[in-house]
């Protein structure tokens, strides 16, 4: 492997790593969280399939804080 290889793939490790948490959270459909199908999503189904989501993040996207996320606070809290 050549340094240049190596400084690549280094680079490469680095972006992936940083961009972790932000990609899989944008990457996780609504209905796929929603594993009753009832519409909303309760911490526990969020954390369930997002569990690198900080509590104060839910908490900020929880618009009207009825603890649950609702398809469109869920677009905030993903960037979407
Ligand atoms: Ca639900
Ligand atoms: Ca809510």
């Amino acid at each position: 492997m050549t340094n240049a290889m190596k400084l690549k793939s280094t680079l490469f490790a680095t972006l992936f790593a940083g961009a972790s948490t932000v990609a899989m959270a944008q990457g996780v459909e609504f209905a796929t969280v929603d594993t009753d199908g009832d519409g909303m999503l309760s911490m526990d189904e969020i954390k369930t399939l997002l569990p690198d989501v900080p509590d104060d993040q839910l908490v900020a996207a929880d618009a009207n804080g009825d603890g649950m996320l609702d398809e469109s606070e869920y677009q905030v809290l993903t960037g979407g």
